[in-house]
């Protein structure tokens, strides 16, 4: 796997501050695969002057200019579809054709996307005596996580880019190769010098550098509560803009006239795919008690399906604390019905796609965020109770309903207090605003919406 040794900043690779590397490793088999410099304050210090000295002049790019940029990115991500579906299979060890379909193949859609809303978005408005104009923040830093590594990327610098902002990315130091090739696709489509620039490393050193640098706009973080809450801390005390995508424990809600096998099917399918690192996992099977004992079998017979078919989670950390949970979830008293604690493979970070029946709303695994293969299935005795237990985490990213008629299961995905509900399934729309309610996060992402949290608003009276 190729690794650039340097920092991507102001349109050249240079060399990075600090000695320190970081080995990158495949986690299907725990080699490692390359090396990528540590950067340190000074690293991002030169990548924000960078982005700094830039930023009046792309924000003053015609947005038909920065939009003919984008679409120049997403035909680059187009014609490298097969390297960036290989890098992430190398440093994720998700399957190669779930490489290829939904980590390449979303940001794809993503930046193409941004590549027609950049051209189409209104960016000035006539209200009575005033024109009201949208303009780019400023200096964007972007702190993203490895579950879905080039596509959080893109949800983050594909629509500032659009709005006329400009951005210093800090990656996952877990998947920092897919991160150096997107600079390089960057690159290749031809967005000036410092408009985009990459600083690899370490979050508690580049990621905090970057979060606390005073000439830095706007944070978007995408990553773990704890961390949110530590930039949201630091954004608040400097004052500045803050989007914050962080975790969530969505329900999967199968109403009684669902088609039952569908629902659970489906509903398996979805936690364990990437191996349940989706913070929009349906993690929590709602079932009605009548139904219960069906689900439960159906639900261990789809996850025993899984067996070889999904890939290791990302790192020997992320394997025990995935393990502590499973461990957790027997001691608190849930049955398991597939899959526990034991790794099923002596090599790789495997975990066994794991189910557990019985389980109630005060336990750990039905309110924590697990980030793994691991599917907990609730009773609930009517629908009151079934929305009271749905809405009953801290978090509210996502959710699902299933009901025999949509429109029973729209009015019941109205009262959950989540930012998105998929209705019998639903399908992933590049345009469709994405983001939490609750400690979910702040802010949102994709479409028009996605768009709007890298601009801010002036009026002009006449
Ligand atoms: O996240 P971190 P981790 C959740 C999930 C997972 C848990 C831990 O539950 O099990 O978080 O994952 C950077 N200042 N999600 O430890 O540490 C870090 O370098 C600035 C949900 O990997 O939050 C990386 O780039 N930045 C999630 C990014 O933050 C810092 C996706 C995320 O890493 C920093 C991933 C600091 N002090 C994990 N410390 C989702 N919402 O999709 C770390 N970082």
């Amino acid at each position: 796997m190729k690794a650039h040794d340097g920092m991507y900043i102001d349109g050249a690779w240079r060399p990075a501050e600090g000695r320190d590397t970081i080995d990158v490793v495949n986690p299907a088999d725990e080699q490692v695969i390359g090396q990528v410099p540590a950067g340190n304050a000074l690293d991002v210090d030169t990548a924000v002057r960078a982005a700094r000295a830039a930023f009046r002049g792309w924000a003053a790019t015609p947005p038909a200019d920065r939009a003919a940029r984008l679409a120049a990115l997403r035909d680059v991500l187009v014609a490298r579809k097969d390297e960036i579906a290989e890098t992430v299979t190398a440093e994720l060890g998700s399957p190669l054709k779930f490489s290829q379909n939904v980590h390449a193949g979303a940001p794809i859609a993503v930046a193409g996307s941004y590549a027609e809303l950049a051209a189409t978005y209104s960016y000035e408005e006539k209200v009575g005596n005033s024109t009201v104009r949208q303009e780019p923040v400023g200096v964007v830093a972007a702190i993203t996580p490895w579950n879905y590594p080039l596509h959080q990327i893109v949800a983050k610098v594909a629509p500032a880019l659009a709005a006329g902002c400009t951005v210093v990315l800090k990656p996952a130091e877990d998947t920092p190769l897919v991160a150096q090739l997107f600079a390089e696709a960057v690159h290749e489509a031809g967005v000036p010098a410092g408009v985009f620039n990459l600083v690899t490393g370490l979050g508690p050193v580049a990621g905090q550098a970057l979060a606390e640098h005073p000439d830095v706009d706007l944070v978007s973080f995408t990553g773990s509560t704890a961390v949110g809450r530590r930039i949201g801390a630091v954004a608040g005390a400097a004052v500045k803009r803050v989007a914050l995508e962080l975790g969530g424990k969505s329900a999967n809600v199968i109403l009684p006239s669902a088609d039952l096998a569908k629902a659970v099917n489906v509903g398996v399918a979805n936690v364990m795919s990437n191996s349940g690192q989706t913070c929009s996992a349906w993690t929590r099977m709602l079932v009605h008690r009548d139904q219960y004992d069906e689900a439960v079998e159906l639900a261990a017979q789809a996850a025993a399906k899984y067996g070889d078919r999904i890939g290791p989670v990302v790192n020997a950390k992320q394997q025990e604390r995935v393990r502590g949970y499973i461990e957790k979830g027997v001691a608190e008293g849930a049955r398991l019905v597939a899959g526990g604690p034991e790794a099923p493979r002596e090599q790789g970070y495997y975990v066994s796609p794991t189910v557990f029946a019985d389980v109630t709303e005060d336990m750990t695994i039905a309110q924590e965020e697990i980030f793994g293969p691991v599917l907990s299935i609730l009773r609930y005795e009517d629908e009151e109770d079934a929305l009271r237990i749905a809405n009953g985490t801290v978090y509210g990213l996502a959710g699902a309903v299933w009901a025999g008629d949509e429109a029973e299961a729209v009015a019941f995905a109205l009262r959950m207090d989540t930012g998105q509900v998929d209705i019998n399934g639903g399908r992933f729309n590049p345009l469709a605003p994405f983001g939490g309610y609750k400690q979910s996060g702040v802010g949102r992402e994709l479409g028009v919406h996605g768009l709007a949290e890298y601009l801010q608003t002036k009026s002009l009276q006449f």
